[in-house]
């Protein structure tokens, strides 16, 4: 495989790269912007949303399109918590909760990167200090980021970190797939498997109401794999609060032992998805306010899917959604890896 470093174009005076890899008839790009995913080339077909430059990409940021997302994924309800009786309180970035990390998080940092070319896969290595007190987490945070690309064209996301002090800790890739190779075509023809007996139902506001639920009889029983369009054709009161899906869904045994799978039947095309994280949240590009354009075209409801591997989200504030504390001292790793079998 070959990568080259193309300029992503300047941002608040900052230079940002994009390292593209090719791999016959695959390109995969990354950028040092948010340690994103920027785009995931078939021949001509693209298979996620991204942009062509950094600047683009800053006008997307509300929907934080392939980015590393940090300190946590999803919201924290009223931004507070407590660690062992000491309590915090992040900045409130999406109404009265705290969503993806607060307003500077991860997505829009600018990532050192070194890359590492060998034989069967090339990797590139980022990594922040993310200081004590940023976006109102205690702790200097010292995170990686560790995007691999491979010839059998499986691209594997790993996070690594450390802390000083006792802090949250629940990353996530924020990629949006839509497998037709056009977002003009949206994903309801996509088919979704996802090992999972339990979903966590949210509030209007996005936070979960608190339980687990089964996905027994409802629109998330996607175990034996369901057209995403007829899922959102059933009667279901949560799918109808989000207008789609916005929602964890819990991995059966902690962790993917049979692979979550997007796919498009007519295409024979799919990505196949392991991760050693608990939860997947699913998010259907349900509303595009403010309008956004794509690869140069308006964006339409349902034009991508996310597979948000993490930890169930605001967990420090819900006994039995799992644990997002990470240690003073005690390193953090993480690997979700989504294969592309076309
Ligand atoms: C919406 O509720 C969803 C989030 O889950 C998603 O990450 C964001 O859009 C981009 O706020």
């Amino acid at each position: 495989m070959k990568y080259s470093i193309i300029p992503y174009g300047t941002l608040n005076g900052i230079d940002y790269d994009l390292i593209q890899i090719n791999n016959k008839d695959v390109t995969i790009s990354f950028t040092n912007l948010g340690a994103r995913i920027n785009q995931w080339l078939l021949g001509s077909d693209n298979l996620i949303l991204g942009f062509d430059n950094s600047q683009d990409a800053q006008l997307g940021e509300g929907y934080y399109y392939g980015a590393s997302i940090g300190r946590i994924a999803g919201r924290i309800s009223a931004g507070s918590f407590s660690i062992d009786g000491t309590d915090y309180q992040l900045p409130l970035n999406e109404s009265e909760n705290h969503l993806h990390g607060g307003p500077n998080g991860f997505d829009l940092k600018r990532w050192d990167y070194e890359i590492n070319d060998k034989e069967e896969s090339i990797q590139i290595i980022f990594s922040l200090l993310d200081q004590d007190g940023e976006n109102g987490f205690p702790g200097n945070l010292k995170a990686q980021v560790i995007h691999t690309y491979s010839v059998d064209n499986s691209w594997s996301v790993t996070f690594k970190a450390t802390s000083d002090k006792d802090t949250l800790f629940n990353p996530t890739n924020h990629v949006y797939f839509n497998l037709n190779g056009s977002h003009a075509q949206t994903i309801l023809n996509h088919k979704l498997k996802i090992d999972a007996d339990t979903y966590v139902p949210v509030k209007v506001d996005g936070t979960p109401v608190g339980e687990l639920s089964s996905v027994e009889g409802t629109a998330f029983d996607v175990r034996e794999g369901k057209l995403i369009g007829d899922l959102f054709n059933m009667v279901d009161d949560q799918v109808k609060l989000k207008n789609g899906f916005d929602h964890p869904f819990v991995i059966n045994h902690g962790a993917s032992k049979t692979p979550i799978v997007l796919s498009v039947p007519e295409l024979q095309r799919h990505i196949e998805v392991s991760t050693d994280r608990d939860a997947v949240v699913v998010y259907t590009h349900n509303v595009v306010e403010p309008p956004m354009k794509i690869w140069g075209e308006e964006l339409q409801p349902y034009a991508a899917i996310t597979l948000e591997t993490q930890t169930i989200p605001d967990a420090i504030n819900h006994a039995g959604f799992g644990n997002d504390i990470l240690r003073k001292d005690t390193p953090f790793e993480s690997t979700t890896t989504y294969r592309l079998v076309y």
